[in-house]
């Protein structure tokens, strides 16, 4: 079967991909792998699971109406809202007629002959399209650590990327929660509170914020509905996607009173933008030291058991180097008498036991485990999908050393193939939906003006993608991300190459730099008709 263009994913990305694509007249086909929309928000369905970007700003700006008659009920909306909102938009966009649930895209290859890509699901089918966009997100491909003994658990092992849809009753069990990202950091509270007893076996602490999270008022929600035309340029204009976010003195440069003000400050008012307080957090290792001791020391206020305390506190990478969590009584949930912190740096994890988890110093007995160990982030997702370009080069291979991209849209050699919110874009360093909407909208505009002009294949320059990548290794060395052990280096993953993979330049400048290679008919990109 043959259709204009195949998008692979329908998760915010891959839905309104769908919706501008049809706006174009084309004949669209998208694969998901789940049996509904909503991506990140079908899979992780564990307890906790919640943005941690507040949800008015969370959501589609590109039809007025949507925005306008959507209402929120929290600052940071759950898990099953930000579903039902995904939903929601397939619904008022008739999308589903459009998408091929429950099938997995296993393979694509490039015809060079017919400029076609030929695309394989799971489910047998074959298809060709002249435009093929993955929208698979760049926290998809959950990944369990290969314990020894994993298998011969007798109980439940659960991973949060991959939740059990009727969802888990804890009540009674002894439970491990393995890993403490943000996905541990949320769920491990809300488990805490129905578990008989939950032991955490953390590898290494991470920073976390409150949320302070609250119902909102329909006061507050008009207000922003009214001022969304600006709010949203902002949003688009900034570093982050985020509103609120930027300081514009660095910490260096105020006396201790005055940053110890912001901070509580920004600690009082709860989420991400606490790294924001000043404009050198993410670059000078003094000022980030100044923020990450504060957040020490708030662990050291909350937590009564000093050692534990001691082992929250994270000394190994600069504040905000990894994403830093926001969370919902999590520090304080160490407090209680049925929660137990293993430090598996000190006591390692040496095998899974069909009744428990054994360590080098005990053995716990433990009637679930839970895997909040994460994802193989950003490049993963994409090299499941067994893609080949020109000359039969596989996207593996040539990515081998790390992703390289143009712009983080396509790659050279694989003519017609965009990737929304790629390696080499901003993506998870921003508000993922700002930057979704930013890749869509440029992505829809290319195809419309390739096909005004009769171009039958796009493809990235290779000089251009190489300067683009050193680009993105540079700016990134500007900054303190690359010394943290973080998936946003690929260091999760065992043999995986150390590259910094997203664009740290911002959404608002990468915005401009894409623009104005649009504007200037596509340089760096070649055209061939
Ligand atoms: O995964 P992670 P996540 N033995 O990779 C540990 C987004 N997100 O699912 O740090 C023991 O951050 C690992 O330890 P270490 C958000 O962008 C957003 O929590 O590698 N432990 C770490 O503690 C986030 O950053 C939201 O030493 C092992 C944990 O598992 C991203 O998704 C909510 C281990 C994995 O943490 C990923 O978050 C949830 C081993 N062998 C997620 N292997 C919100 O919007 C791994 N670990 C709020």
């Amino acid at each position: 079967m043959r259709f204009d263009a195949i998008v692979v994913g329908a998760g915010f990305s891959g839905m309104y991909m769908l919706h501008r694509l049809r706006g174009l007249g084309l004949s669209v086909r998208v694969f998901e792998a789940g049996d509904g929309v909503g991506g990140t928000w079908y899979w992780n369905r564990y307890p906790g699971a919640r943005c941690d970007v507040e949800s008015m700003e969370y959501s589609f700006s590109f039809d007025r109406e949507l925005e306008q008659e959507w209402e929120w009920s929290e600052r940071y909306a759950s898990q099953p809202e930000i579903l039902r909102y995904a939903e929601h938009v397939a619904d008022r966009f008739d999308l589903r007629r459009d998408i091929t649930f429950g099938t997995r895209v296993t393979g694509a290859a490039y015809d060079e002959a017919d400029h076609l890509w030929r695309v394989e699901t799971d489910g047998g089918e074959r298809v060709a399209a002249r435009w093929l966009i993955t929208a698979v997100g760049c926290l998809s491909a959950a990944r369990v650590p290969d314990f020894p003994g994993a298998s011969t658990f007798g109980g439940a092992s659960l991973h949060t990327g991959r939740w059990p849809h009727e969802g888990v009753d804890f009540s009674g069990l002894r439970v491990a929660v393995i890993g403490t990202g943000s996905s541990g950091i949320q769920s491990i509270p809300v488990i805490a509170d129905q578990a008989e007893h939950v032991t955490v076996f953390q590898r290494t602490p991470n920073f976390s914020v409150p949320a302070h999270n609250r119902p909102l008022t329909p006061e507050y929600q008009n207000q922003v509905k009214a001022d969304y035309p600006d709010l949203r340029r902002q949003m688009r204009e900034s570093m982050t996607g985020l509103l609120g976010a930027a300081g514009t003195v660095p910490a260096l440069e105020v006396t201790q009173e005055e940053r110890t003000r912001e901070f509580e400050a920004r600690w009082a008012r709860g989420g991400i933008p606490f790294l924001g307080a000043f404009t050198d957090i993410a670059v000078d290792p003094r000022a980030n030291e100044l923020a990450a001791e504060f957040v020490r020391g708030k662990i050291r206020e909350i937590v009564s058991d000093a050692r534990t305390a001691e082992l929250l506190m994270p000394r190994d990478h600069p504040i905000g180097s990894k994403r830093i969590c926001v969370d919902t009584g999590y520090f304080a949930t160490y407090n209680r008498p049925d929660v137990t912190l293993v430090d598996v740096r000190s006591d390692p994890i040496e095998e899974i036991t069909p009744t428990g988890v054994r360590t080098a110093a005990a053995h716990h007995e433990v009637d679930v485990i839970v895997y909040a160990t994460g994802f193989d982030a950003m490049t993963g997702p994409l090299l499941r999908l067994g893609i080949t370009g020109r000359g039969g080069l596989s996207l593996k291979r040539k990515w081998e050393a790390g992703p390289r991209t143009y712009l983080g849209l396509m790659s050279a050699g694989f003519p017609n193939l965009f990737t929304i919110t790629g390696p080499g874009s901003p993506s998870v360093l921003s508000n993922m939906i700002v930057s979704i909407e930013q890749h869509v909208d440029w992505i829809a505009d290319c195809v419309a003006w390739l096909h005004e002009r009769g171009v039958t294949a796009i493809d990235a320059d290779p000089q251009a993608e190489k300067n683009w990548t050193a680009h993105v290794d540079e700016v990134s060395r500007f900054t303190l991300y690359p010394q943290a052990n973080s998936w946003y280096m690929g260091a999760n993953i065992p043999g995986k190459p150390r590259v910094f993979m997203p664009y740290v330049g911002g959404v608002g400048a990468y915005r401009l730099k894409c623009d104005q290679v649009a504007a200037d008919g596509y340089e760096g990109f070649l055209l061939s008709s």
